[in-house]
C-alpha cells in the first residue's frame, strides 16, 4: 500500500544519511572556496540512483535583482522599510523537466527569490514565452510554476493587486520588469541545456531551522490527528537530484522545506534572499568549486507549508524590558502584539538578524547536502502532466469527502490580520485607520473605499470577524484575489502541489495526503508529494478549519472562509486525472474565469530617479574615504565614493560592486561580487536638491564560515551609472587603493 512517503521516511533517512556522511567523509578534493561542517562533505560524484528512467532535465538561472533603493521591501508592509542597499543578489531559477520521447509533454517549476509568486508576474512571463515562439510554445499556462521562497527582504511594487500594493505605493514597472526578464532568461537557459538525465528523490530531517509560530492555533488540530505526527512543524526537507546521463554529472538540485524568509527581521533595509538564498548560494558555491560538477549547477530551495512555521527558533518573547516569553495563546505582550518578537539563533548580536539569517540557510544547506549524498528514491513511471485552471472562490459551493455540501466565500481578511505575527507586525500589516500610514498617498486614495461586509458574507466567512472585506473592493481596482490558481505537476510518481498560499503545517499534511491517496489509483510506484508556494498569485494563508476557528493571524488571512482549504484539496482533487497516465497529455482542464490583469492600470506614487551629481570639484566614483593599506584577515574592509542612484541600471547579470585580488603578474581577478553574502553595498543620497549620493562598499572578510578569505593584495571596485538632467544615463567605475590582508 503507498503511504506518504514523506513523513514516515524521516527517521530511518536520517539514520542512514549520519552513517554515509561517516563513510564518505574525507574524499573531496578541494577547491578554492570549500567549507566542511556539519558532516557536509565536499562532492566526490554523488551515489548514483538506480533504475531511473530517463528524463529531458534542464535547469537555469538568472539575475531579477529589482530596485535595490529607495523602494519598499516585499513582505512585512512596513511603509518606512525602504531599500539602502545590496547584499545578496536575487535569482530565478528555472526547472524544466520533459519526457525524452514526447519532448512536448514538460513542465518548469520556478523559485524565485520574491514573496511569493504573482498574477502580473506570472502573466509576464507568459507573455514572455509567447513571444519568444519556436520551442517556448510548449510551455503556457497549463505547465508553468511560479513560485516564490517567502523571502521578505527584497523589492517590492510588483504584485498584482492593491492590498499588497499599498504599503510600497504602487505598482514599479522596473521592479517587475526585472523579475520578468529573469524569470524567462532562466527558463530559457534551462530550456537550451535541456538533455536526457534521470532524477531522484531524498529526504532528510532539518532540525534546528523551524519551529512553529502559531502553536495555539496547531492544538486546536483533533489530538488523534496531531498523535501522527511528532512535530508541530514539518521538519523534513525532500531533494529532487539532476543527474544529466552524458556524463553523469548532477546539473542540479531542488528542494522543499517550510520556513518563512523572515529571519531578516522587519527593520532591515538591505536588499537579500533571506534563508533560502543563502543555502542555495552555500550550495552552488560548493558544488562549482569543485572540480567535479558543472559550473552552472542550480540549487533550487523551494518554499513548502511555510504558513505557521518560522526560523525565528529561540522563541518569541516580549521586547517591552521585562524579558518575559510571548502570551502563548496569542503571541503578544500583555495583549499588545507590536513588542512581540521572535528571536534568531543569534539574537543578541550586533546585525542579529544577517547573522541569523546566514545560520538558517546554512542549516537548511547542510540537510539538503547530506540528501544530496544519498541515493535517493529514482523517479520512475515515465509520464508528465500537469493541469493548471482558474476557480472563483468567492463563490464555490461543494461536497466535504463525507457528502456535506459547503462553500467558500469572497476573500476577507479577519481582525488578527492586522496583528501580524513574531516574526514581524506581520505581512501587509497596516491598520485600518493608522495614523502613521497618513503619509502614504495611495492609502489616502484608497483608504475610504473598503467596504462593509453583508449579513450573508459575515455568517459566509464565519467565526472569523472581519476586518478588510478585500474580496468584494474593486475600486480602483480589485484589492486581492477571488480568482485563485489550481496547479499540481506530476513527474513519475512525484506529485507536486503548486499552493497559490501559504499553507500551514497540518493544511499541507491534509492536502499532500489528500493528493497521495487519490493518486495511488493511477502510479505504479508510492507516490511522493510535495507542496510548493506561495505560487503563480499570493491568496495569503490556507489553514485547517480547526485552525481557523482560532482566528490567529494565520486563520484570520485564510480568505475564503473556514472551507478554503477543503476547496483546495477538492479542486486539486477533481483535476488530479489529468496527471494520470490515461489522459492524453493534450487534455486539460477549462480553463476558467481570468483573473483581472492590473498591470497597465496599476496605480504608483513611487518617484523615479531625478538626476545625479557628483557635486562641485567631484567625479562620480571618486574615493571619499579610502581603505587603510593593511588588514587583518577577519576585519571589515569599507570604501567609500562619489555615487549615483543604482535605479539609473539595475545591472542585472553584472555587479555593483566587487573585490579584486592581485595576480603574481600584477593582474587583477574579481573574486567577490554583489552576489556575494560577505560583500555589502550600501547607497546613500547626501543631498535632493543637489542630486549627489554616495556609495559605501563593505568586505566582511570574516564572520561567515563557509567562505574562505586567504591574505594578499585587493582593491574595491564601484560600477556606478549616472543620470543627467536631460536624462541620459552614463556608466563609471570608481577603484580604491591598494590594500593588504594580512
Ligand atoms: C519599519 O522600518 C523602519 C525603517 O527601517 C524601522 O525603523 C522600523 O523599526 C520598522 N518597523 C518594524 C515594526 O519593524
Ligand atoms: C531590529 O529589530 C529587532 C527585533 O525587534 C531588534 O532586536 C533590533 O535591535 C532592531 N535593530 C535595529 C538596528 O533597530
Ligand atoms: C489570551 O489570554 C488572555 C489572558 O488569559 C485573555 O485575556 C485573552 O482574551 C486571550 N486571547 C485569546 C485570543 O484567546
Ligand atoms: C468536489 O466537489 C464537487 C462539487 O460538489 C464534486 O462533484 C466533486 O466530486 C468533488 N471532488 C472531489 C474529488 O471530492
Ligand atoms: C462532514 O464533515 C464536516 C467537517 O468535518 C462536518 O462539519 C459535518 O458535520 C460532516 N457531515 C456529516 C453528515 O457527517
Ligand atoms: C481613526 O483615528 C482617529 C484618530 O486617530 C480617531 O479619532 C477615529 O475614531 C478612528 N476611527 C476609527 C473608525 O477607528
Ligand atoms: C516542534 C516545534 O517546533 N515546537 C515548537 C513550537 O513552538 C513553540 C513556541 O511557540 C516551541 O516552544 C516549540 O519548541
Amino acid at each position: 500500500m503507498a503511504r506518504s512517503h514523506l513523513a514516515v521516511a524521516l527517521a530511518a533517512s536520517t539514520l542512514l544519511l549520519v552513517l554515509l556522511a561517516q563513510l564518505f567523509a574525507d574524499r573531496g578534493a578541494t577547491g578554492q572556496r570549500l567549507w566542511h561542517w556539519n558532516g557536509a562533505r565536499a562532492d566526490t560524484g554523488s551515489i548514483q540512483a538506480e533504475d531511473g528512467d530517463q528524463y529531458l532535465i534542464g535547469v537555469g538561472k538568472a539575475d531579477i535583482t529589482g530596485p535595490v533603493v529607495e523602494l519598499n521591501l516585499m513582505g512585512y508592509a512596513n511603509g518606512s522599510q525602504i531599500g539602502t542597499g545590496l547584499r545578496q543578489r536575487l535569482y530565478s531559477r528555472a526547472f524544466v523537466i520533459g519526457d525524452v520521447s514526447n519532448p512536448s509533454d514538460r513542465f518548469v517549476y520556478l523559485v524565485l527569490d520574491t514573496q511569493s509568486g504573482d498574477t502580473a508576474v506570472r502573466n509576464g512571463i507568459l507573455d514572455g514565452l509567447k513571444a519568444l515562439g519556436g520551442g517556448y510554445a510548449m510551455y503556457d499556462q497549463h505547465n508553468v510554476a511560479v513560485t516564490g521562497t517567502h523571502s521578505h527582504s527584497g523589492p517590492a511594487a510588483w504584485l498584482n493587486y492593491l492590498l499588497p500594493q499599498i504599503t510600497a505605493k504602487g505598482f514599479d514597472k522596473q521592479s517587475y520588469q526585472a523579475i520578468v526578464d529573469g524569470a524567462l532568461l532562466s527558463i530559457r537557459r534551462a530550456h537550451e541545456s535541456a538533455e536526457a538525465g534521470t532524477l531522484s528523490v531524498a529526504t532528510t530531517a532539518v532540525s534546528d531551522a523551524n519551529i512553529n509560530r502559531s502553536l495555539y492555533a496547531y492544538l486546536a488540530n483533533p489530538e488523534s490527528e496531531r498523535n501522527r505526527y511528532s512535530e508541530s512543524v514539518d521538519k523534513t526537507l525532500t531533494l529532487l537530484k539532476f543527474q544529466r546521463s552524458s556524463d553523469g554529472k548532477n546539473i542540479g538540485i531542488l528542494t522543499w522545506f517550510a520556513v518563512h524568509g523572515t529571519s531578516m527581521l522587519g527593520n532591515n533595509t538591505i536588499i537579500t534572499a533571506d534563508n533560502k538564498g543563502v543555502a542555495a548560494k552555500l550550495f552552488e558555491d560548493e558544488i562549482s568549486g569543485t572540480a567535479n560538477a558543472a559550473s552552472d549547477f542550480v540549487a533550487g530551495f523551494s518554499q513548502a507549508n511555510v504558513g505557521d512555521t518560522t526560523p525565528n527558533v529561540m522563541g518569541a518573547y516580549c521586547e517591552d524590558g521585562s524579558g518575559s516569553e510571548c502570551r502563548f495563546n496569542d503571541s503578544t505582550c500583555g495583549g499588545k502584539s507590536q513588542d512581540c518578537h521572535g528571536r534568531g539563533p543569534f539574537f543578541g548580536l550586533n546585525d542579529a538578524g544577517t547573522k541569523s539569517c546566514y545560520e538558517i540557510g546554512k542549516r537548511q544547506y547542510a540537510g539538503a547536502r547530506a540528501a544530496y549524498d544519498y541515493a535517493g528514491t529514482p523517479v520512475k513511471g515515465g509520464t508528465i502532466r500537469s493541469f493548471h485552471t482558474f476557480k472563483d472562490l468567492s463563490k464555490y459551493s461543494f461536497a466535504l469527502p463525507n457528502g456535506t455540501v459547503v462553500k467558500t466565500c469572497s476573500a476577507a481578511l479577519g481582525y488578527s490580520f492586522a496583528a501580524g505575527t513574531s516574526d514581524g507586525p506581520g505581512a501587509f500589516d497596516f491598520t485600518q485607520n493608522d495614523s502613521g500610514n497618513g503619509d502614504n498617498p495611495l492609502w489616502s486614495v484608497v483608504g475610504g473605499l473598503l467596504h462593509p461586509p453583508s449579513p450573508e458574507q459575515r455568517e459566509c466567512q464565519a467565526p472569523k470577524p472581519i476586518l478588510l472585506d478585500v474580496g468584494a473592493a474593486k475600486v480602483p481596482y480589485d484589492w486581492t484575489p477571488n480568482i485563485v490558481d489550481i496547479q499540481a505537476l506530476r513527474v513519475g510518481q512525484l506529485v507536486i502541489i503548486v499552493s497559490p498560499g501559504e499553507a500551514s503545517t497540518m493544511a499541507g499534511r491534509q492536502w499532500r495526503e489528500a493528493v497521495a491517496s487519490s493518486a495511488e489509483s493511477f502510479l505504479d510506484e508510492d507516490p511522493i508529494v510535495v507542496l510548493g508556494g506561495p505560487a503563480n498569485s499570493y491568496t495569503h494563508y490556507i489553514t485547517t478549519t480547526a485552525e481557523y476557528g482560532i482566528q490567529r493571524y494565520e486563520g484570520a488571512s485564510t480568505l475564503y472562509g473556514p472551507h478554503t482549504l477543503a476547496a483546495y484539496i477538492n479542486l486539486t482533487l477533481s483535476n488530479l486525472p489529468y496527471l494520470s497516465p490515461e489522459q492524453p497529455s493534450t487534455a486539460h482542464p477549462a480553463a476558467g474565469p481570468a483573473p483581472p490583469d492590473n498591470r497597465e492600470r496599476s496605480l504608483s506614487f513611487i518617484t523615479g530617479v531625478v538626476f545625479d551629481s557628483a557635486g562641485i570639484g567631484k567625479k562620480f566614483g571618486q574615493v571619499t574615504k579610502n581603505a587603510p593599506a593593511s588588514y587583518a584577515v577577519g576585519a571589515k574592509v569599507s570604501v567609500t565614493f562619489v555615487g549615483a542612484n543604482p535605479r539609473n541600471n539595475l545591472r542585472l547579470e553584472k555587479t555593483y560592486a566587487a573585490v579584486e585580488k592581485q595576480a603574481g603578474d600584477g593582474s587583477w581577478e574579481m573574486i567577490r561580487n554583489d552576489a556575494d553574502w560577505d560583500l555589502l553595498f550600501e547607497w546613500k543620497r547626501t543631498s535632493t536638491t543637489l542630486g549627489t549620493s554616495e556609495v559605501t562598499i563593505t568586505w566582511e572578510t570574516g564572520g561567515w564560515d563557509h567562505i574562505e578569505t586567504t591574505a594578499g593584495t585587493y582593491r574595491i571596485k564601484y560600477y556606478g551609472d549616472s543620470k543627467s538632467l536631460r536624462g541620459s544615463i552614463t556608466a563609471f567605475e570608481g577603484t580604491s587603493g591598494i590594500f593588504k590582508l594580512v
